[in-house]
């Protein structure tokens, strides 16, 4: 049996081949580094090490004697690699199927693990053979757990997704689960091989009680990414959703980088998680701005290539490089305007020589491909004043949000918000102030833009409360939350307390906003400091305008801080993913969860049934246009949310425009008017809700919203 396994390693090696990840020498343009944590390190054949994967946040690992206990099975084992041995507790042996007689391909393969008793169930871990270049380690993978093992029904699907090809533990962590049975398939395995081997399978429990109260929501499967996806987008032509990390999978450069990017792609019509390495574009897309434009196309501008712009085409899904920035920056806020053009500012590095305030306004004309400097709108007039880490951090991720009259607003992390106008050289002009401190990593969110409200909650007076030795230099993060209203540009907006504040202080955490109209914070941290994962906020919570008030949800116990995302999928779930992306410690997230907010459930817990959107007469519209649309029962209610890009807490493009219905006399057909500001139905890609009378939204219709040419736009 021994040859036979040979055998298969010879076959092995007829599928290496795959680019490994290299080093090219560290570029030349003196950019300042930022998050000095670290060297990177090398190994083998110019693979990065890989670093730990954060292990579960709750729970234990079963020791070795209760291992002893497990009834293993599987579809087909090799004698002396019979299934037993992922939990014999060597690291010598290993599980590894038969490869059928004809067939290059005898995936999938399914392993069954009997834990002799029912148990809260978190997290497991695979462990592959560690030799990478062997291949036969699992890559696209799902597992179940069930109570009951011969009853069907009983397997919940609790993790899927795709491991990275390297010897790595592997996790797939869940919300606990009762389980007396655990099942991980394997889909496909790396370098291509026809066969899976598996040192050994872990399984974590914990006594944590199983959320269980009704209203509140519920966390779904968590998919596992081969990345840490820390900017992620919607490709919103096919559902798809983009992650992306650095030009590695699991850390990012500081400086060095060979100027390329990985990406994975989740395709949630086939639960499939596909990546790639994107070198022509010669852009690590790490740390950038995100907006999208007027055909849904993603234009990320900097970041680790400070002065590189790409952007992702959905139509042929694939990234061109296009004119560079009139200056290099990475962290910098980024926004759609009416007229279609992306206005961009701030930034935390560049080229040496632009001094801190220098990182000024431009704008970027996606159908010329050609920017514009905006001499009189500098970084210094957005930036904050509280930061210890100073001009650093000041000019980073700025909230900002298009607006009438083709202007920009701009609602923080400063204290002081202001009036961006684009003509000429640029204008601003300030707005008044939103609290007493600044809000570094809280979040904004525009979610109800025909009366020009955006919700801001969170952050800290500076990016970091510790420095790297653990000194205490700044603020903790706030719980406090306003409702900023706008009416004209150039006027000063009204701000007044979003209900009583969060329940929890947080910074690094994400804003979603519904198709209802409330919206969704989660994830971040009370002490906020990059790479941590202490004081880590895990009870989600919901604010609702119609009430106004905070509702805590359904908790989840993966935690996302500093590197992570949570976005709007069509089915009006939310993805919450990521987090971290560093050499530092064991905070790396190779992974999302869904959250199934309460409006898609029933009292009892079960899925509610969803009204269902029959057709629309347009899929494209101006700004001041109407739309019919003909649904399979009676609607209340309708929305379109833009689709969203997230990184670093930052999601400067989803925002929501609240569309009255209006009866047309056909039965089940109603009209839509899109308001009639390009500044307010800022033009892009929206996904189109309705809701029923029990608030229950249906699935996303998309609806592309044009660029006007119009006096006001221009
Ligand atoms: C098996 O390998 C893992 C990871 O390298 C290590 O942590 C563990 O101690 C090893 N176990 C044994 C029994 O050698
Ligand atoms: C403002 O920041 C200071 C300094 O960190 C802090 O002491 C104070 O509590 C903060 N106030 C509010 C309202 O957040
Ligand atoms: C909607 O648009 C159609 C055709 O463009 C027009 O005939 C109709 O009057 C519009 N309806 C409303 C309510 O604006
Ligand atoms: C905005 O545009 C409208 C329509 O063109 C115009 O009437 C108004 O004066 C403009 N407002 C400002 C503040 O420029
Ligand atoms: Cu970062």
């Amino acid at each position: 049996m021994l040859g036979r396994v040979t055998l298969c390693i010879s076959l092995a090696s007829i599928f290496l081949g795959g680019e490994s990840l290299r080093l090219k020498t560290p570029p030349q343009v003196p950019f300042i580094r930022h998050e000095n944590d670290g060297q990177i390190s090398k190994e083998g054949n110019g693979l990065i090490r890989t670093m730990d994967s954060a292990p579960p946040h709750l729970g234990r690992q079963i020791p070795q004697d209760e291992r002893d206990t497990w009834n293993v099975a599987c579809n087909s084992e090799l004698s002396k690699h019979e299934c037993s041995r992922v939990s014999d507790g060597s690291n010598n042996t290993f599980w590894q199927p038969k490869v059928h007689t004809g067939s290059l391909n005898s995936l999938p393969h399914s392993i069954v693990i009997d834990l002799r008793e029912v148990k809260n169930v978190n997290a497991i871990s695979m462990r592959p053979l560690p030799d990478a270049d062997l291949g036969g380690a699992i890559a696209g993978h799902k597992v179940f757990l069930s109570v009951d093992e011969d009853d069907e029904e009983k397997w919940e699907l609790v993790a899927f997704g795709t491991w990275f090809e390297d010897v790595q533990d592997k996790f797939a962590t869940f919300e606990p689960r009762p389980a007396q049975f655990v099942r991980l398939e394997a889909h496909s395995a790396t370098k291509e091989t026809p066969f899976v081997r598996v040192v050994s399978i872990d399984v974590w429990v914990t006594k944590a009680p199983t959320p269980s109260r009704h209203g509140l929501g519920k966390w779904g499967p968590t998919v596992d990414f081969p990345l840490v996806p820390v900017g992620v987008f919607i490709d919103p032509l096919g559902g798809k959703v983009i992650s992306f990390s650095s030009f590695a999978h699991d850390t990012f450069g500081q400086g060095v980088t060979d100027h390329t990017t990985l990406t994975a792609t989740w395709d949630p019509t086939t639960e499939t998680i596909s990546h790639r390495h994107v070198r022509k574009t010669h852009h690590d897309m790490f740390c950038p701005g995100m907006a999208f434009d007027v055909h849904g196309r993603m234009i990320i501008s900097g970041g680790e290539s400070a002065d590189k712009v790409s952007i992702y085409d959905p139509v042929k899904d694939d990234w061109i490089s296009v004119r560079e920035m009139k200056i290099a920056r990475g962290y910098q806020g980024s926004a759609t305007c009416a007229n279609g053009h992306i206005f961009i500012i701030g930034g935390s590095w560049g080229p040496v020589g632009i001094d801190f305030g220098d990182r000024k306004g431009e704008t970027y004309d996606p159908e010329t491909d050609k920017w514009t400097l905006l001499n009189e709108v500098c970084s210094e007039d957005i930036a904050t004043t509280m930061d210890w880490e100073k001009d650093y951090r000041s000019d980073n991720h700025v909230w900002l949000m298009g607006w009438k009259n083709n202007s920009v607003f701009h609602a923080g992390p400063s204290k002081d918000m202001h009036w961006i106008t684009l003509t000429e050289t640029g204008a601003i002009q300030n707005a008044g102030q939103r609290g007493i401190n600044d809000s570094m990593c809280g979040v904004a969110a525009m979610y109800d833009a025909v009366e020009g409200k955006i919700l801001a909650a969170g952050g800290a007076p500076s990016y970091n409360y510790k420095d790297g030795d653990g000194n205490i230099k700044g603020g903790k993060a706030t719980a406090d939350a306003f409702i900023i209203t706008l009416s004209d540009v150039n006027t000063p907006v009204n701000i007044k307390p979003a209900g009583r504040g969060m329940h929890s202080p947080r910074s690094f955490a994400h804003a979603v906003i519904l198709p209802n109209g409330d919206t969704l914070v989660v994830g971040g941290q009370e002490e906020p400091r990059v790479f941590t994962e202490d004081t880590a906020q895990l009870v989600p919570e919901i604010y609702s305008p119609s009430t106004n008030t905070w509702t805590q949800v359904a908790p989840n116990s993966i935690v996302r801080a500093y590197h992570s995302f949570a976005l709007l999928l069509r089915d009006a779930t939310v993805l919450v993913g990521g987090g971290g992306l560093t050499i530092q410690k064991d905070v790396n997230h190779f992974d999302a969860q869904i959250y199934i907010p309460p409006y898609l459930l029933t009292a009892s817990g079960a899925r509610a049934k969803r009204p269902l959107i029959r057709k629309t007469s347009a899929a494209s519209v101006l700004p001041g246009g109407n739309l019919t649309v003909t649904t399979d029962r009676k609607v209340v209610g309708a929305s379109l949310v833009r689709y969203g890009g997230a990184t670093h807490s930052l999601n400067n493009d989803q925002r929501r425009l609240p569309l009255p219905l209006y009866d047309t006399g056909s039965p089940l057909e109603y009209a839509v008017l899109i308001p009639e500001d390009g500044g307010v139905a800022v033009p892009g890609y929206y996904m189109l809700f309705v809701m029923d009378v029990h608030g229950v939204p249906s699935e996303a219709k998309n609806v592309q919203i044009q660029v006007a040419v119009g006096k006001e736009n221009r």
